[in-house]
């Protein structure tokens, strides 16, 4: 149990981690752990279940709250006089649909886009992207996801061949000698997971002294946006110190000499000067790993939100394959996914250059199956579309959309540079939200649609771990309501699609899904409702009349001569360099109290007396230069924006860093600061560093 972990206040002791009468089981609403829950009622208590061990953390625990919260919507508003008005489900839609056939009629098809969430149910997301090729015929699809997962999913494509962020199962880390986590602060962010942790062998890399980073062994404290120079310091440290594995290299890889003549110039000295880490600690860390008997390396969002995001993680897979990690019964290489339904919402075609297995849009079999599936021609399934940010930037220009459909994410508060956005959404002529409530994006809606939370409706939810988890549906939601796929369903029949095209029913959905996936990457067709409905929760791949696969690679990696790619990169920092204006670099994050933006957990009042509003974290020395102590009111200034926010002092910060947490809305919004500089290959935004000031306010 972590000090972050929550103890049951309100539950009777006897709740957990038994069943009690008539609760049922199922998972938890918010992050990729997918902890096992029991709801009686409105009632939740926690389950056991191997990524939890019968653990919940607060967010868990307090998850039933927003079933009956009076912030939730539970009729269709529609603006009418620059006012959001109660409507009825019929009028609209048919404005929705009408609005669609309007402007595809003057701009395309591509005139209208859709954006979607990792925490839709694999039957949403399908179905979404379904949605968006067949019925709108529109390539302008994307998710936020592409904020999330992109850059570890690109490395791991480019190096493995195949991207299921945990390779193995959680509960294989109990046997580890040794963990590295880079820029990954579960004890905040997936508490239970802790459990799987021993603290002796934990090395943790974060520019904060993070509650993760306390109970670890050793912590790296490099300066934010310094981790590609970073891993190659431990890589070079790692040969120079005669732990390469050389026999692994040779059996099982391909490129080492590549990546050799890049990391040779890397000597730990010189990384010391770029990082700010010694080379002491970096080959402390090099040798603890090389000589664990069980050792893994796992990233999470803090290495992988950058510009140069899918080139770092790569470097990180070149050390974890030096030292002969992945594919090792015992041993790995992994990425921490973040939302609940994460692994799965990349995988089945809610992403601009994608279609359902994890099939790639520009590949001509995959759109010849797919096609097969869907009942319609190849030749009529659009090409890849923009990704998450850039088709955001569009919106409302010359040759960008005019409608948008957002499914399941609240851009206003997560999307970087978010003042651009919210000017980009409001330039549109149909901004169309649907949402559980009135999110920062519902807000500036045309039509709002009201939305059947978690609980009210059955799905499927992959977790962290590439498991297929069955969410079942344990109350009747308020009336007014509907699923996200009754949504689509009517929306497609208004656009003139058959009914049975579009179905309703989840089981019907994921059987589809299933067929669709069949001989893909990620192939989901073995598991179908009567065996989740009996239990099972199965690893993909799963191809029909298999149990799944708990552990990928362990004979072979999937690209075609079975070997896993050294791939060389090189270092060349954040996109954007501290000056004279602004002095600081600023990163961001997440506190535990709070989910994402925010939309769910600012209504959740237990969560609102934890942390009730943002701040920012500061070496009290940088503090005082800014003639600012604990507690007071300051401005967080970057070339894109300013944040107004409470300052907290933190003696183990570096001086040159500034954290803010990105969950709050308004003056007080972190990605008013952030930089939207994409990184080249997975098109993810550079979250977790941009340069900055600090002022009182
Ligand atoms: N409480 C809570 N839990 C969540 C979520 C939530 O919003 N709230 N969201 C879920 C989701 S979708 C996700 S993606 C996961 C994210 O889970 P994490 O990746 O654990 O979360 P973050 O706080 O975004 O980032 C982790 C750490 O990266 C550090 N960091 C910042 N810059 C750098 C850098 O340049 N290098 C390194 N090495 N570290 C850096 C930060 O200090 C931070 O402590 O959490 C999931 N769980
Ligand atoms: N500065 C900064 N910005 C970040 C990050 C960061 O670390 N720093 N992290 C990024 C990451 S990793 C992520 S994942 C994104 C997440 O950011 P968002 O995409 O904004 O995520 P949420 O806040 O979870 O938004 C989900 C919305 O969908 C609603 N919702 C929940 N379930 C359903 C459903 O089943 N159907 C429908 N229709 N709606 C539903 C919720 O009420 C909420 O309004 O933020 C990114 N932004
Ligand atoms: S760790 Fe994640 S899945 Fe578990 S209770 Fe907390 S938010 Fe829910
Ligand atoms: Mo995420």
């Amino acid at each position: 149990m972590t000090t972050t972990e929550r103890t049951p206040v309100a539950a009777p002791a006897t709740s957990a981690p038994h069943q009690p009468a008539g609760g049922v089981n199922t998972h938890c609403p918010y992050c990729a752990l997918q902890c096992g829950m029991t709801v009686t009622g409105k009632q939740v208590a926690p389950r056991e279940f191997p990524t939890n061990r019968g653990g919940l953390c607060q967010k868990g625990w307090t998850s039933g709250a927003l079933l009956d919260s009076a912030a939730r919507l539970t009729t269709p508003l529609m603006r009418t006089g620059g006012q959001l008005r109660p409507a009825s489900w019929d009028t609209a839609l048919d404005h929705v649909a009408a609005k669609i056939t309007g402007i595809q009629r003057e701009y395309g098809p591509d005139g209208v886009a859709v954006f979607g969430g990792g925490g839709l149910t694999n039957e949403k997301a399908y179905l979404l992207g379904k949605f968006a090729r067949v019925a709108l015929r529109t390539s302008q699809v994307d998710y936020n996801g592409r904020f999330c997962m992109s850059s570890a999913a690109a490395a791991g494509m480019r190096a493995f061949g195949l991207d299921r962020g945990l390779p193995f199962p959680v509960t294989d880390l109990d046997e580890a000698d040794a963990v590295l986590l880079v820029g990954a602060n579960p004890a905040e962010t997936m508490p239970p997971f802790m459990r799987h942790l021993d603290p002796s062998g934990l090395i943790v890399i974060d520019p904060r002294r993070t509650a993760t980073a306390e109970q670890a062994s050793l912590h790296l404290q490099p300066a934010p946006g310094t981790d590609l120079a970073l891993a190659l310091g431990i890589l070079h440290s790692v040969v120079a110190d005669g732990f390469l594995d050389q026999s692994y290299v040779d059996e099982r890889t391909a490129g080492f000499e590549d990546v050799w003549r890049i990391v040779a110039r890397w000597w730990p000295e010189h990384v010391e000067r770029v990082t700010g880490v010694s080379a002491a600690e970096q080959r402390r860390a090099g040798a603890m790993l090389a000589t664990a008997r069980n050792a893994y390396l796992l990233t999470g969002r803090g290495t992988e939100q950058h510009a140069t995001g899918a080139d770092t993680v790569t470097a990180w897979i070149n050390l974890a394959l030096a030292l002969g990690l992945p594919g090792r019964r015992g041993s790995g290489f992994g990425c921490i996914t973040g939302q609940g339904n994460g692994q799965g919402g990349r995988e089945h075609g809610q992403k601009a250059d994608q279609l359902p297995g994890y099939r790639k849009i520009d590949d001509p079999a995959a759109r010849e199956h797919v096609a097969g599936v869907w009942g319609v021609h190849p030749a009529d399934l659009p090409g890849p579309g923009r990704s998450a940010y850039e088709l955001l930037d569009a919106l409302g220009e010359q040759a960008g959309p005019r409608g948008l459909l957002v499914f399941g994410s609240n851009v206003v508060v997560s999307a970087p540079h978010s003042a651009h956005v919210t000017d980009r959404l409001d330039a549109l002529d149909m901004l169309v939200v649907a949402d559980i409530v009135l999110s920062e994006t519902a807000q500036r809606a045309d039509v709002v649609l009201p939305i059947t939370q978690w609980a009210e409706e059955e799905g499927t939810l992959t977790n962290l771990e590439g498991r297929i988890l069955h969410r079942r549906r344990a109350l009747a939601p308020p009336d007014g309501v509907r699923t996200d796929l009754e949504v689509l369903h009517a929306l497609a029949g208004l656009l003139g699609q058959p009914p049975e095209r579009f179905p309703s029913d989840p089981e019907t959905v994921f059987a589809e899904l299933g067929a669709a996936s069949a001989g893909g990457p990620a192939d989901y067709s073995g598991v179908n409702y009567p065996r989740l409905r009996a239990g099972e929760a199965l690893h993909w791949p799963v191809p029909a009349g298999s149990d799944g696969t708990p552990r990928m690679f362990l004979d072979r990696f999937a690209h075609p001569d079975g070997r896993a790619r050294f791939v060389p990169v090189e270092h060349v920092g954040p996109a954007e360099s501290p000056d004279d204006d602004y002095p600081l670099r600023a990163t961001t994050g997440r506190v535990l109290a709070h989910y994402q933006s925010g939309a769910q957990t600012r209504l959740v009042s237990e969560l609102m007396r934890a942390v009730p509003e943002s701040f920012v974290e500061v070496h009290p020395d940088t503090a005082a230069r800014a003639g600012l102590c604990d507690g007071a009111r300051a401005t967080v200034a970057s070339r894109r924006g300013t944040v107004c926010v409470t300052v907290r002092c933190v003696p183990s910060m570096r001086p040159d860093v500034l954290f803010l947490p990105f969950h709050f809305p308004g003056e007080q919004s972190a990605n008013l600061l952030t930089n939207p500089a994409l990184d080249p290959t997975s098109r993810m935004p550079e979250f977790k560093v941009c340069a900055a000031r600090l002022e009182a306010a």
